[in-house]
């Protein structure tokens, strides 16, 4: 019988001796082979699905295609690394990236699960982007605030204030201590609460707030929309004096990011990273795609900060990957960490700051500060608009739990002190409770 003509090539994508060369870009997958498929098999199926392969031998294959296909050099149970030649990416372009490393492989049957963790970037091709407009420093100076965490609260329940109503919850959140007062993820322009009236009303309060506090108070107000209706949004926000936007950065993808990042920059405002829609992907440990990923990708384009998880609040995320991700968005050489992180030089990209956020209170505030340090974003919501006192005084509370955090006291022996009755009193009511 005629010997069976060989028809797929995927072990020419495995390459267990290869050294990576220093400007490929690295993966690190979690992957499970489909059963009856080796891990080598699988290892190749995703090299070539992710480079230039595909599922037979080809007709004609010019000898030079040898030089852009990917390799999968290291399998670790189920851990796999995938070099890439540099020569495969198109400089600056975030979506190309993402469609080669975080593409066809997720539906490949060859393999039942597939989770990309990270990947080491190579410096030139990072600096393609131009990342954080302004840097943590520039954002500190930008907001006089030297040394504590920067603090903000989105009015509650999420949706349905008026924009009076939600401009005066933001006043008293100002007037209570915090600098940011945030919209909600899924707030943009609706009946109730029209964009424009919102920058109108609240660029009012804020200067009111900035008047009677002598402090430098802004807004993540939401421009997420459309491209075009986002920089409309954006001008507006900066013609009204505000240094700030948000954007749902997942929902409106890295294009739409990359464009606003450019506009916004021009503008002068840095741009609030929220990260809604990312557990669609983010959630399962086994397959799609992990949150230091996605912000070590926002962080390249160039937010100025990003929802990173509290590990102690409502949403999932543990304490070493929320670590992990601010490790990402922080430092300017991001060690390997394990099955975590792979080492990213961000070749002087300016530095972005993670932000923690939901279900947190007063009582959480030590929990979250030992795990970020003081260079983060606290946002906390709920946990200031259900104080028995109100939002401003909830404001008050966290800002009590900070400076005790900071001066290494705990909360109850600060609470002791008559000026910080706010703090008694929202430690009376959720003491130190984590919410699911
Ligand atoms: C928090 C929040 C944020 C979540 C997002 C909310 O409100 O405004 O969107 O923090 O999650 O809508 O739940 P609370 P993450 O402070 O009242 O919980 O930060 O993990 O992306
Ligand atoms: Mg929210």
């Amino acid at each position: 019988m005629a010997e069976e003509k060989k028809i797929d090539w995927y072990d020419e994508f495995v390459n267990l001796n290869y050294k990576p060369a220093k400007d490929e870009i690295v993966c690190l997958f979690y992957f499970e082979p489909a059963d009856g498929m080796s891990p080598k098999e699988a290892a190749g199926r995703i090299a070539s699905e992710s480079s230039t392969g595909t599922w037979t031998t080809l007709f004609t294959m010019p000898p030079r295609m040898k030089k852009l296909q990917a390799t999968s050099f290291e399998i670790d149970g189920n851990f796999l690394k995938v070099a890439y030649p540099y020569e495969l990416w198109e400089p600056g372009n975030a979506c190309q990236l993402m469609s080669g490393i975080a593409g066809n492989i997720f539906g490949m049957k060859a393999v039942k699960n597939l989770r990309l963790v990270d990947a080491t970037l190579p410096p030139k091709y990072v600096k393609s982007f131009k990342g954080p407009k302004f840097g943590n420093d520039g954002i500190r100076k930008m907001m006089g605030i030297k040394k504590r965490p920067l603090t903000g609260a989105v009015p509650k329940p999420k949706i349905g204030f008026s924009a009076k109503e939600h401009a005066e919850i933001g006043y008293e959140t100002w007037m209570g201590g915090f600098d940011f007062v945030k919209d909600d993820e899924n707030l943009t322009s609706t009946p109730f609460n029209n964009f424009d009236e919102r920058v109108k009303l609240m660029s009012k309060l804020r200067d009111k707030a900035e008047k009677e506090t002598g402090e430098t108070k802004s807004a993540f107000i939401n421009i997420t929309a459309e491209t075009e209706l986002m920089k409309k949004r954006a001008k507006m926000l900066a013609d009204n004096g505000w240094n700030y936007c948000m954007i749902d950065v997942v929902v409106t993808g890295f294009a739409g990011v990359q464009t606003m990042r450019d506009y916004c920059s021009d503008l002068g405002l840095a741009i609030h990273a929220h990260r809604a829609m990312h557990a669609a992907f983010g959630r399962n440990p086994k397959h799609g795609i992990t949150m230091q990923f996605l912000a070590k990708m926002e962080r390249m384009i160039g937010v100025s900060q990003i929802h990173s998880g509290t590990a102690v609040g409502k949403l999932e995320g543990k304490v070493e990957e929320v670590k992990a991700i601010a490790d990402v968005l922080r430092e300017q050489k991001v060690k390997a960490n394990g099955q975590i992180l792979l080492e990213q030089d961000w070749a002087g990209l300016k530095n972005c700051f993670p932000v923690s956020s939901g279900g947190l209170h007063p009582g959480l505030v030590p929990d979250v500060m030992n795990i970020y340090g003081n260079e983060m974003v606290l946002l906390v919501s709920g946990g200031i608009h259900g104080h028995p006192r109100g939002t401003r005084a909830g404001a008050k509370a966290t800002m009590q739990a900070i400076e005790a955090a900071m001066q290494g006291e705990t909360l109850f022996d600060w609470a002791e002190n008559p000026k910080n009755i706010e703090l008694a009193e929202a430690l009376k009511k959720w003491n130190v409770m984590r919410p699911v």
